[in-house]
């Protein structure tokens, strides 16, 4: 985590900043993906173009920070084609690269909106065990609760009672109904009470806890997939969103994710978390320019209020080191 406080430049050249502070917070964790793109870049003086050998160099770079293959060739084309104005410097690549960036993060920015009707809307969360799926639930009923909808939870991780404790105590916090069964229990019959109760309550949107054991692939696929047969009894249009939680941290892993949740589950867009104090958030890169799932929000810390919008054009500036 980065301890400098904002900068004049930084708060300039992002209209979308809120002060610096979360942007900041990412900057640290980017931090080495940019070093990186920029350590290699010695020589560049006096020239209008980059010649292979530079290219290539960029390229690894942009491979190394996980960004992937593809964007990594899309960008090094970009490049190749760039002529630049006077002297190629490190800070007009990085604005051609952050450029770039921004072109394949835009389409995929699309925040998770209340819309259903009938209500509720049902949002299923998935993904592996510690990838941020409760935190996260915590975080979007928060956001919920500010925009003046009313929430309430799915306690469907029955596997563990820590887990089904977990969401209770942020529930709890939040002053947020919470729909829960005993540990070991059918996930659900978990679910098809709490609809049953969202409704009655007239909840605008219900979100559901899920377990996310990936060692049994069958028995999750399983068990998810009977959560929404559930789901589709109650409501056909159920549940509405199905979004797959990824933790930054796993970098290319989180990719592998991403191809076995859509197979056992389906996923309708996805929330990456952790990428305060990672220097894999260019997987975020990565995901867009392979799958072009939505991508909702970023999750930017621990704490209730660190789930941010997914600001394309300010990451992709970050993510080049030049927010
Ligand atoms: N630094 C950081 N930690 C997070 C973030 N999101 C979740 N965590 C932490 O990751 C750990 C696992 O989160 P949890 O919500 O329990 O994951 P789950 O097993 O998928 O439900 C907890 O210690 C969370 O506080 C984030 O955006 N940044
Ligand atoms: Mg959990």
């Amino acid at each position: 985590m980065s301890t400098e406080g904002p900068t004049p430049e930084n708060e300039a050249a992002d209209p979308g900043n809120d002060g610096g502070e979360w942007s900041d917070r990412l900057f640290g964790g980017f931090r080495k993906t940019s070093e990186r793109l920029t350590g290699n870049l010695a020589g560049i003086v006096g020239k209008t173009r980059l010649d292979d050998g530079q290219l290539d160099d960029i390229e690894d770079a942009l491979i190394m920070s996980d960004l992937g293959p593809r964007a990594a060739a899309r960008i090094r084309d970009r490049l190749a084609e760039e002529r630049f104005e006077r002297d190629v410097d490190e800070r007009a690549i990085m604005e051609v690269v952050a450029r770039e960036i921004a072109e394949i993060l835009r389409p995929v920015a699309k925040p998770l909106d209340v819309v259903a009707f009938p209500r509720p809307q049902v949002i299923l969360v998935i993904g592996v065990n510690g990838s941020g799926k409760t935190t996260t639930i915590a975080k979007l009923a928060h956001l919920f609760q500010e925009q003046d909808y009313a929430v309430m939870l799915a306690a469907g991780d029955t596997f563990r009672a820590a887990a089904i404790g977990q969401l209770g105590v942020w529930a709890e916090r939040l002053s947020i109904p919470i729909v829960k069964g005993p540990e070991g229990g059918d996930p659900a019959s978990v679910v098809f009470d709490a609809v049953k109760s969202a409704t009655d309550q007239g909840i605008d949107a219900l979100i559901v806890d899920t377990a996310g054991r990936l060692q049994n692939k069958r028995e999750l696929m399983d068990e998810l997939a009977k959560i929404r047969r559930v789901l589709g009894r109650l409501n056909p249009e159920a549940p509405h969103d199905v979004v797959l939680v990824l933790d930054a941290t796993n970098g290319q892993n989180a990719l592998s994710q991403i191809e076995i949740f859509k197979e056992v589950a389906g996923v309708s867009g996805l929330i990456m978390t952790k990428l305060d104090g990672t220097a894999r958030g260019g997987v975020l890169v990565a995901a867009a320019e392979q799958y072009g799932l939505p991508i909702h929000a970023i999750g930017v810390g621990e704490k209730i209020d660190d789930l941010r919008p997914f600001n394309p054009d300010l990451l992709a500036r970050v993510i080049a080191g030049i927010a």
